[in-house]
């Protein structure tokens, strides 16, 4: 070991014992194993190496945190169900990760307001069964809903799979108390429908990835459950007829989801455990969700379907007749990222408005075959928002460090169309360290600027989560 080495583990030392001694009852972990755990999200990409993994029980405890890392001006990095995609809770130069994992109670449920008050570190599965125990429900869902908590949803404004109905998180959240920097606890609009009182802080934490304070509590609209749905499934032979099968089933039906997902999507989940739907291979498939409560809506989407397949938009479809088969149909698309995993995908998560998807996708389709003409492309998402997911998978020939440097080229590129269409590098994942260097193509130089200086007035030391959204 060198002396620099035996130095720096000196000092991390230090200054662990010196946060022991300033907040006694603090669960600390130092343990290799568990900085390497909650040090990193599902990016992978960076070798996680933080000071040490704080697991606070309160409040309080949170606020002690706060004020001793302003003291030592040491870095915090919020941690959540590490399920992120852009590397928004990595942790790899000696922060101290403050892990929301024993902060994931349900505090109230209030019946009048319709609202669930909540810690940060619940999962969001666990706050959709909370809802359900009162007859409500919180809708903003998503495939990783077992393992992501409702702080890293706020964190990143999450979106998901009911979007088109229910919009994202920023909706859903009728107040939330933020632990600043120096330790202060602010109660951001305490649950009001109605306050005009001047800038609503809450909305700008919604959405900041950490970099404004830390998420400590959140009131949470509830709504009533949907009627019954049903899943219809359609192949669809080109893109081109993509957005005018979602604009003949909006026409005639209450949709609650519109997705998408190609060819290569279908080879990878069906190699992955799911049943192949129709015999032929499509080049594009839609799911979508509906209203289907009586038989006059199941009827509407039949028809839908036979003007589809008249008009050579679809060449197939299934509907759905059981929630087992429901199940089955959502399965082909949530079970999408699960089954890229193993191949290192790097991911674009882009939106554009739905008026602008058709000649979007055009000029998008035509990019990425030039300039990935030896990689597997996988296009999917949320295509009735205007979200689309790209997923570029790593040949296992290509290093690590090669294929991360081609991908980061054509993202320049795609960031360029994505601004050329009034488009976002980020719709719902977040801008983390993985798309900080895009970020000009998506906000102004003065909208940055003014981002910064919020920042700087939140966190003048720059330790809530630093590098992350941008430097
Ligand atoms: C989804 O829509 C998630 O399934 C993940 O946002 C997308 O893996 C991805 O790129
Ligand atoms: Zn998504």
């Amino acid at each position: 070991m060198t002396q620099s080495s035996e130095g720096a583990r000196g000092s991390k030392e230090a200054l662990c014992s010196g946060l022991r001694a300033a907040i006694p009852a603090l669960r600390l972990l130092t343990d290799p194993a568990d900085l390497e755990h909650y040090g990193r999200d599902w990016t992978r990409r960076w070798v996680p190496a933080p000071l040490a993994i704080a697991l606070p029980a309160s409040t309080e405890e949170v606020q002690a945190i706060a004020r001793w890392a302003t003291t030592h001006g040491i870095a915090l990095v919020p941690s959540g169900g590490r399920t992120g995609l852009s590397g928004g809770a990595v942790a790899a130069n000696g922060e101290l990760v403050v892990s929301f994992e024993r902060m994931n109670r349900v505090l109230d449920f209030n019946a009048v307001d319709r609202t669930l008050t909540v810690q940060p570190g619940i999962a969001l599965e666990a706050l959709h069964k909370a809802a359900a125990e009162h007859g409500l429900i919180y809708p903003v869902d998503f495939a990783a809903r077992g393992s992501c908590s409702i702080g890293g949803n706020i964190a990143t404004n999450a979106g998901g799979i009911r979007v088109i109905r229910y919009g994202n998180t920023r909706e859903w959240i009728a107040g939330l108390k933020l632990v600043t920097a120096n330790g202060d606890l602010l109660d951001l609009n305490r649950g009001l429908i109605k306050n005009s009182s001047g800038y609503d802080l809450r909305q700008l934490v919604i959405g900041a990835e950490g970099t404004l304070g830390l998420v400590v509590e959140a009131t949470l609209r509830l709504t009533d459950p949907p009627p019954a749905s049903q899943v219809m499934l359609f192949a669809v032979p080109k893109m081109a007829a993509l957005m005018r099968v979602f604009a003949a089933c909006r026409s005639r039906l209450k949709l609650s989801a519109f997705e998408f997902f190609t060819d290569r999507a279908l080879h990878h989940v069906l190699a992955h455990g799911a049943q192949k739907p129709f015999e032929e291979i499509a080049k594009y498939y839609v799911v979508a969700e509906f209203d289907a409560a009586d038989e006059s809506q199941q009827q509407a989407a039949l028809e839908v379907f036979e003007s589809c397949l008249n008009d050579g938009l679809v060449n197939d479809g299934v509907l759905s007749q059981s929630e087992a088969q429901a199940a089955a149909l959502w399965r082909l698309r949530e079970g999408i990222t699960e089954s890229l995993a193993a191949h290192k995908p790097y991911k674009n998560d882009i939106s554009v408005r739905i008026s602008a998807v058709p000649d979007f996708l055009d000029e998008m389709s035509a990019l990425l075959t030039r300039e990935y003409p030896h990689f597997d492309v996988v296009w999917f998402g949320h295509i009735g928002d205007g979200n689309l997911h790209i997923n570029v998978l790593k040949p296992a020939d290509v290093a690590d460090a090669e294929f991360v440097a081609q991908c980061e080229r054509v993202t320049k590129l795609l960031s360029d169309v994505l601004a050329r269409h009034g488009g976002s590098i980020s719709a719902e994942h977040g801008i983390g360290l993985v798309k900080k260097a895009y970020l000009s193509g998506t906000r102004s130089a003065a909208e940055i600027a003014l981002m910064r200086a919020v920042r700087g007035v939140f966190d003048p030391h720059g330790l809530m989560n630093p590098g992350k959204l941008f430097d």
